[in-house]
Protein backbone atom coordinates (compact mmCIF):
# COMPACT_ATOMS: atom_id res chain seq x y z
CA UNK A 1 0.00 0.00 0.00
CA UNK A 2 1.46 3.48 -1.14
CA UNK A 3 2.16 5.44 1.72
CA UNK A 4 0.59 8.84 2.46
CA UNK A 5 3.12 11.76 2.84
CA UNK A 6 3.07 13.47 5.95
CA UNK A 7 0.57 16.39 5.03
CA UNK A 8 -2.10 14.33 3.05
CA UNK A 9 -2.32 12.00 6.31
CA UNK A 10 -2.95 14.65 8.22
CA UNK A 11 -5.33 16.11 5.79
CA UNK A 12 -6.75 12.94 5.77
CA UNK A 13 -7.24 13.23 9.79
CA UNK A 14 -8.48 16.19 9.69
CA UNK A 15 -11.24 15.54 7.05
CA UNK A 16 -12.59 12.71 8.87
CA UNK A 17 -12.30 14.39 12.34
CA UNK A 18 -14.45 16.91 10.23
CA UNK A 19 -17.09 14.23 8.25
CA UNK A 20 -17.37 11.82 11.03
CA UNK A 21 -18.64 13.36 14.50
CA UNK A 22 -20.75 15.81 12.16
CA UNK A 23 -23.52 13.23 11.49
CA UNK A 24 -26.26 14.35 13.37
CA UNK A 25 -27.76 11.13 15.97
CA UNK A 26 -31.27 11.31 16.54
CA UNK A 27 -30.22 12.20 20.48
CA UNK A 28 -28.74 14.71 19.59
CA UNK A 29 -32.02 16.52 18.14
CA UNK A 30 -33.76 15.79 21.36
CA UNK A 31 -34.34 18.69 23.83
CA UNK A 32 -32.13 18.87 26.94
CA UNK A 33 -32.78 20.64 30.37
CA UNK A 34 -32.07 24.06 30.28
CA UNK A 35 -32.45 24.88 34.04
CA UNK A 36 -29.45 26.55 36.13
CA UNK A 37 -29.10 25.64 39.50
CA UNK A 38 -26.52 24.69 41.84
CA UNK A 39 -28.18 21.78 42.61
CA UNK A 40 -31.61 19.29 43.69
CA UNK A 41 -30.71 18.67 47.25
CA UNK A 42 -29.68 22.43 47.14
CA UNK A 43 -33.11 22.87 45.94
CA UNK A 44 -34.67 20.26 48.21
CA UNK A 45 -33.50 21.90 51.54
CA UNK A 46 -34.58 25.18 50.54
CA UNK A 47 -37.95 24.23 49.69
CA UNK A 48 -37.97 22.57 53.26
CA UNK A 49 -37.26 18.72 52.65
CA UNK A 50 -34.75 16.55 54.43
CA UNK A 51 -32.96 16.19 50.96
CA UNK A 52 -32.82 14.80 47.21
CA UNK A 53 -31.06 11.74 47.08
CA UNK A 54 -29.96 9.06 44.38
CA UNK A 55 -29.55 5.17 44.65
CA UNK A 56 -26.28 3.93 43.52
CA UNK A 57 -24.54 0.32 42.79
CA UNK A 58 -20.88 -0.71 43.51
CA UNK A 59 -20.16 -1.46 39.97
CA UNK A 60 -20.88 1.77 38.82
CA UNK A 61 -18.88 3.50 40.91
CA UNK A 62 -15.63 3.16 38.47
CA UNK A 63 -16.77 5.48 36.02
CA UNK A 64 -15.33 8.69 36.95
CA UNK A 65 -17.68 10.95 35.33
CA UNK A 66 -20.63 9.23 37.24
CA UNK A 67 -19.27 10.05 39.90
CA UNK A 68 -18.22 13.30 39.68
CA UNK A 69 -22.32 13.68 39.50
CA UNK A 70 -22.76 11.53 41.81
CA UNK A 71 -20.54 12.91 44.60
CA UNK A 72 -22.23 16.52 43.97
CA UNK A 73 -23.69 17.57 47.31
CA UNK A 74 -25.32 19.88 46.30
CA UNK A 75 -27.17 17.46 44.11
CA UNK A 76 -27.32 14.99 46.03
CA UNK A 77 -28.25 15.13 49.79
CA UNK A 78 -29.03 11.57 49.94
CA UNK A 79 -27.88 7.86 49.09
CA UNK A 80 -29.36 4.54 48.73
CA UNK A 81 -27.76 1.12 47.56
CA UNK A 82 -29.80 -0.67 44.64
CA UNK A 83 -28.62 -3.29 45.74
CA UNK A 84 -25.58 -4.20 48.16
CA UNK A 85 -27.40 -4.22 51.63
CA UNK A 86 -30.07 -6.51 50.69
CA UNK A 87 -30.22 -10.63 52.29
CA UNK A 88 -28.14 -12.08 48.88
CA UNK A 89 -25.23 -9.56 49.35
CA UNK A 90 -24.87 -9.36 53.24
CA UNK A 91 -26.09 -12.96 54.60
CA UNK A 92 -25.30 -15.16 51.42
CA UNK A 93 -24.73 -18.24 54.08
CA UNK A 94 -26.46 -18.58 57.19
CA UNK A 95 -24.77 -16.24 59.72
CA UNK A 96 -22.34 -15.41 57.39
CA UNK A 97 -22.47 -11.30 56.68
CA UNK A 98 -20.62 -9.69 54.31
CA UNK A 99 -20.65 -6.03 54.12
CA UNK A 100 -18.23 -4.95 52.01
CA UNK A 101 -20.32 -3.62 49.16
CA UNK A 102 -22.44 -2.01 51.21
CA UNK A 103 -20.12 -0.32 53.55
CA UNK A 104 -18.69 1.29 49.72
CA UNK A 105 -21.76 2.76 49.32
CA UNK A 106 -22.19 4.17 52.98
CA UNK A 107 -18.93 5.71 52.49
CA UNK A 108 -20.28 7.78 50.19
CA UNK A 109 -22.42 9.73 51.95
CA UNK A 110 -20.61 10.24 55.86
CA UNK A 111 -17.51 12.46 54.65
CA UNK A 112 -20.46 14.67 53.04
CA UNK A 113 -22.77 14.46 55.52
CA UNK A 114 -24.85 12.95 53.69
CA UNK A 115 -28.03 10.61 54.67
CA UNK A 116 -28.27 6.79 54.50
CA UNK A 117 -31.40 4.98 53.45
CA UNK A 118 -31.05 1.51 54.37
CA UNK A 119 -32.44 -1.04 51.75
CA UNK A 120 -33.42 -3.46 52.98
CA UNK A 121 -33.81 -6.03 55.97
CA UNK A 122 -36.77 -9.12 54.53
CA UNK A 123 -38.00 -8.62 50.95
CA UNK A 124 -39.13 -11.89 49.33
CA UNK A 125 -36.97 -11.05 46.20
CA UNK A 126 -32.91 -11.27 45.83
CA UNK A 127 -32.87 -13.42 49.09
CA UNK A 128 -30.53 -16.49 49.31
CA UNK A 129 -31.71 -20.00 48.95
CA UNK A 130 -30.42 -20.95 52.61
CA UNK A 131 -33.76 -18.92 53.58
CA UNK A 132 -36.52 -20.82 51.22
CA UNK A 133 -35.64 -24.04 51.27
CA UNK A 134 -34.53 -24.73 54.48
CA UNK A 135 -37.75 -25.92 55.72
CA UNK A 136 -37.67 -23.57 58.53
CA UNK A 137 -40.33 -23.36 61.51
CA UNK A 138 -42.09 -20.32 62.71
CA UNK A 139 -39.54 -20.54 65.29
CA UNK A 140 -36.50 -20.98 63.58
CA UNK A 141 -37.71 -18.17 60.84
CA UNK A 142 -38.47 -15.77 63.58
CA UNK A 143 -34.92 -16.03 64.74
CA UNK A 144 -33.40 -15.83 61.60
CA UNK A 145 -35.22 -12.28 60.51
CA UNK A 146 -34.18 -11.00 64.16
CA UNK A 147 -30.51 -12.13 63.56
CA UNK A 148 -30.52 -10.72 60.07
CA UNK A 149 -32.24 -7.91 60.65
CA UNK A 150 -30.59 -7.02 63.82
CA UNK A 151 -27.09 -7.49 62.53
CA UNK A 152 -27.72 -5.78 59.47
CA UNK A 153 -29.30 -2.85 61.21
CA UNK A 154 -27.36 -2.66 63.88
CA UNK A 155 -23.80 -2.95 61.50
CA UNK A 156 -24.94 0.52 60.14
CA UNK A 157 -26.00 1.60 63.68
CA UNK A 158 -26.01 5.48 63.65
CA UNK A 159 -24.92 6.05 60.01
CA UNK A 160 -28.65 5.79 58.40
CA UNK A 161 -31.47 8.00 58.39
CA UNK A 162 -33.91 5.04 57.82
CA UNK A 163 -34.20 1.90 57.04
CA UNK A 164 -36.78 -0.20 54.53
CA UNK A 165 -37.19 -3.19 56.72
CA UNK A 166 -39.80 -4.58 54.74
CA UNK A 167 -40.00 -4.41 51.06
CA UNK A 168 -42.93 -4.93 49.37
CA UNK A 169 -45.48 -6.81 51.05
CA UNK A 170 -48.45 -6.86 49.48
CA UNK A 171 -49.58 -8.21 45.86
CA UNK A 172 -51.46 -5.31 43.96
CA UNK A 173 -54.91 -6.02 45.09
CA UNK A 174 -54.04 -5.65 48.89
CA UNK A 175 -53.54 -9.41 49.69
CA UNK A 176 -50.25 -10.04 51.09
CA UNK A 177 -47.62 -11.68 49.05
CA UNK A 178 -46.67 -15.64 49.15
CA UNK A 179 -43.49 -15.74 50.19
CA UNK A 180 -41.73 -17.48 52.77
CA UNK A 181 -41.78 -15.37 55.33
CA UNK A 182 -45.65 -14.96 54.97
CA UNK A 183 -46.57 -18.36 54.79
CA UNK A 184 -44.65 -19.54 57.48
CA UNK A 185 -45.62 -16.60 60.18
CA UNK A 186 -48.20 -14.78 58.56
CA UNK A 187 -48.55 -11.16 59.19
CA UNK A 188 -46.06 -11.63 61.95
CA UNK A 189 -42.91 -11.55 60.36
CA UNK A 190 -43.74 -7.82 59.72
CA UNK A 191 -43.77 -6.48 63.55
CA UNK A 192 -40.72 -9.41 64.15
CA UNK A 193 -38.55 -7.34 61.61
CA UNK A 194 -39.56 -4.08 63.00
CA UNK A 195 -38.72 -4.87 66.51
CA UNK A 196 -35.52 -5.82 65.90
CA UNK A 197 -34.51 -3.39 63.40
CA UNK A 198 -35.57 -0.53 66.43
CA UNK A 199 -33.57 -2.37 69.18
CA UNK A 200 -30.21 -2.51 66.82
CA UNK A 201 -30.52 1.02 66.17
CA UNK A 202 -32.93 2.89 68.15
CA UNK A 203 -32.48 6.13 66.08
CA UNK A 204 -33.05 5.13 62.19
CA UNK A 205 -36.93 5.71 60.87
CA UNK A 206 -37.76 2.42 60.37
CA UNK A 207 -40.23 2.10 57.24
CA UNK A 208 -42.05 -0.26 55.37
CA UNK A 209 -41.45 0.33 51.72
CA UNK A 210 -44.08 -0.39 48.28
CA UNK A 211 -44.43 0.33 44.51
CA UNK A 212 -47.94 1.21 43.46
CA UNK A 213 -49.30 2.37 46.12
CA UNK A 214 -48.46 6.00 45.43
CA UNK A 215 -52.06 7.29 44.36
CA UNK A 216 -55.43 5.51 46.30
CA UNK A 217 -56.42 2.39 45.20
CA UNK A 218 -56.60 -1.10 47.47
CA UNK A 219 -53.10 -1.62 48.05
CA UNK A 220 -52.73 1.64 48.97
CA UNK A 221 -55.05 0.95 51.43
CA UNK A 222 -54.12 -2.39 52.29
CA UNK A 223 -50.91 -0.66 53.89
CA UNK A 224 -53.03 2.06 55.25
CA UNK A 225 -54.52 -0.76 57.14
CA UNK A 226 -50.93 -2.47 58.37
CA UNK A 227 -49.87 1.18 59.80
CA UNK A 228 -52.99 1.47 61.76
CA UNK A 229 -53.05 -2.03 62.88
CA UNK A 230 -48.83 -1.82 63.90
CA UNK A 231 -49.55 1.56 65.81
CA UNK A 232 -52.28 -0.39 67.63
CA UNK A 233 -49.89 -3.11 68.66
CA UNK A 234 -47.40 -0.38 69.60
CA UNK A 235 -45.36 -1.69 66.97
CA UNK A 236 -42.57 0.78 65.98
CA UNK A 237 -43.29 2.06 62.00
CA UNK A 238 -42.36 5.63 61.39
CA UNK A 239 -42.72 5.81 57.48
CA UNK A 240 -44.17 4.34 54.45
CA UNK A 241 -41.98 4.87 50.95
CA UNK A 242 -43.20 5.14 48.23
CA UNK A 243 -41.35 3.50 45.53
CA UNK A 244 -42.66 5.69 42.77
CA UNK A 245 -41.34 3.56 39.36
CA UNK A 246 -43.91 5.26 36.65
CA UNK A 247 -44.45 5.43 33.62
CA UNK A 248 -44.79 8.58 31.45
CA UNK A 249 -48.07 10.08 30.98
CA UNK A 250 -49.55 7.98 34.05
CA UNK A 251 -48.48 9.14 36.92
CA UNK A 252 -51.55 8.97 39.56
CA UNK A 253 -53.67 11.85 40.07
CA UNK A 254 -54.03 11.14 43.41
CA UNK A 255 -50.53 11.70 44.80
CA UNK A 256 -51.42 14.51 47.65
CA UNK A 257 -54.53 12.84 48.53
CA UNK A 258 -52.55 9.62 49.11
CA UNK A 259 -50.35 10.77 50.89
CA UNK A 260 -52.04 13.08 53.28
CA UNK A 261 -53.87 9.59 54.11
CA UNK A 262 -50.50 8.39 55.03
CA UNK A 263 -49.57 10.90 57.13
CA UNK A 264 -52.72 11.42 59.31
CA UNK A 265 -51.77 8.10 60.53
CA UNK A 266 -49.03 10.02 62.18
CA UNK A 267 -45.95 8.38 60.26
CA UNK A 268 -43.47 10.06 57.36
CA UNK A 269 -44.04 9.48 53.88
CA UNK A 270 -40.98 9.23 51.59
CA UNK A 271 -40.59 8.96 47.57
CA UNK A 272 -37.86 6.32 47.43
CA UNK A 273 -36.80 4.99 43.93
CA UNK A 274 -38.57 7.19 41.85
CA UNK A 275 -38.08 7.33 37.87
CA UNK A 276 -40.60 7.63 34.85
CA UNK A 277 -39.99 5.25 32.01
CA UNK A 278 -41.40 5.27 28.35
CA UNK A 279 -41.81 3.44 25.51
CA UNK A 280 -38.89 3.70 23.26
CA UNK A 281 -37.78 5.37 21.19
CA UNK A 282 -37.33 8.57 23.10
CA UNK A 283 -39.12 11.66 21.07
CA UNK A 284 -39.53 15.02 21.62
CA UNK A 285 -42.77 15.23 23.25
CA UNK A 286 -42.57 11.91 25.61
CA UNK A 287 -39.45 14.11 26.97
CA UNK A 288 -42.11 16.89 27.30
CA UNK A 289 -44.36 14.91 29.42
CA UNK A 290 -41.80 13.26 31.06
CA UNK A 291 -40.88 16.82 32.26
CA UNK A 292 -44.24 17.26 33.20
CA UNK A 293 -44.08 14.25 35.17
CA UNK A 294 -41.52 14.87 36.92
CA UNK A 295 -42.86 18.12 38.35
CA UNK A 296 -46.22 16.56 39.03
CA UNK A 297 -44.44 13.95 41.39
CA UNK A 298 -41.87 17.06 43.06
CA UNK A 299 -44.93 19.17 43.32
CA UNK A 300 -46.93 16.32 45.29
CA UNK A 301 -44.21 15.99 47.55
CA UNK A 302 -44.03 19.40 47.94
CA UNK A 303 -47.34 19.69 48.95
CA UNK A 304 -47.02 17.77 51.91
CA UNK A 305 -45.28 18.54 54.92
CA UNK A 306 -44.77 14.96 55.85
CA UNK A 307 -42.96 14.01 52.85
CA UNK A 308 -39.60 13.92 53.89
CA UNK A 309 -37.62 13.33 50.88
CA UNK A 310 -37.43 12.22 47.01
CA UNK A 311 -34.74 9.88 45.92
CA UNK A 312 -33.90 8.87 42.38
CA UNK A 313 -34.14 4.94 41.84
CA UNK A 314 -30.48 6.14 39.72
CA UNK A 315 -30.39 9.50 37.97
CA UNK A 316 -28.82 8.47 34.44
CA UNK A 317 -30.20 6.06 31.70
CA UNK A 318 -26.76 4.51 31.42
CA UNK A 319 -27.34 2.62 34.59
CA UNK A 320 -31.39 2.61 34.93
CA UNK A 321 -32.68 -1.06 35.95
CA UNK A 322 -35.60 -0.21 33.28
CA UNK A 323 -34.48 -1.81 29.89
CA UNK A 324 -33.69 -4.45 31.81
CA UNK A 325 -37.02 -5.70 33.28
CA UNK A 326 -39.07 -4.11 30.53
CA UNK A 327 -38.38 -4.73 27.03
CA UNK A 328 -38.73 -1.86 24.71
CA UNK A 329 -39.05 0.72 27.64
CA UNK A 330 -36.10 3.24 29.06
CA UNK A 331 -34.93 6.63 29.31
CA UNK A 332 -36.74 7.09 32.63
CA UNK A 333 -33.95 9.07 34.47
CA UNK A 334 -33.58 13.21 34.65
CA UNK A 335 -29.84 12.58 32.75
CA UNK A 336 -29.72 10.63 29.85
CA UNK A 337 -26.94 7.70 29.12
CA UNK A 338 -24.38 10.48 28.67
CA UNK A 339 -24.72 11.73 31.35
CA UNK A 340 -26.93 15.35 30.08
CA UNK A 341 -29.88 16.64 31.92
CA UNK A 342 -32.64 15.59 30.22
CA UNK A 343 -36.08 18.50 30.52
CA UNK A 344 -37.35 15.90 32.82
CA UNK A 345 -34.02 17.61 35.15
CA UNK A 346 -36.11 21.08 34.53
CA UNK A 347 -39.61 19.44 35.86
CA UNK A 348 -37.92 18.69 39.10
CA UNK A 349 -36.47 22.40 39.70
CA UNK A 350 -39.61 23.34 38.65
CA UNK A 351 -41.84 21.09 41.19
CA UNK A 352 -39.87 22.46 44.33
O1 LIG B 1 -32.22 -1.66 40.97
C1 LIG B 1 -32.25 -3.00 41.39
C2 LIG B 1 -31.72 -3.88 40.27
O2 LIG B 1 -30.36 -3.61 40.02
C3 LIG B 1 -31.91 -5.32 40.64
O3 LIG B 1 -31.54 -6.13 39.54
C4 LIG B 1 -33.36 -5.56 41.03
C5 LIG B 1 -33.58 -7.00 41.41
O4 LIG B 1 -34.85 -7.20 41.92
O5 LIG B 1 -33.72 -4.71 42.10
C6 LIG B 1 -33.67 -3.40 41.73
O6 LIG B 1 -34.17 -2.57 42.74
C7 LIG B 1 -35.54 -2.78 43.11
C8 LIG B 1 -35.67 -2.38 44.57
O7 LIG B 1 -34.74 -3.08 45.35
C9 LIG B 1 -37.06 -2.61 45.08
N1 LIG B 1 -38.05 -1.95 44.25
C10 LIG B 1 -37.94 -2.19 42.83
C11 LIG B 1 -36.53 -1.91 42.34
C12 LIG B 1 -36.44 -2.08 40.83
O8 LIG B 1 -36.64 -3.41 40.49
Amino acid sequence: MMRLSPFFALLGCALSAVAAPSAPTAAAALPTSTAKVSGLHALAKQAGKLYFGTATDNGELTNQPYVAVLNNGQMFGQITAANSMKWDATEPEQGVFTFTQGDQIAALAQPMGRLLRGHNCVWHSQLPSWVTSSNFNAAQLTSVIQNHCGTLVGHYKGKTYAWDVVNEPFNDDGTFQSNVFFNTLGQNFIPIALKAARAADPNAKLYINEFNIEGTGAKATAMKNLVKSLKAQGVPIDGVGLQSHFIVGEVPTTLVENMREFTALGIEVAITELDIRMTLPETAALLEQQQKDYQTVVAACQAVPGCVGITLWDFTDEFSWVPGTFPNMGAACPWDANLVRKPGFDGIVAGF
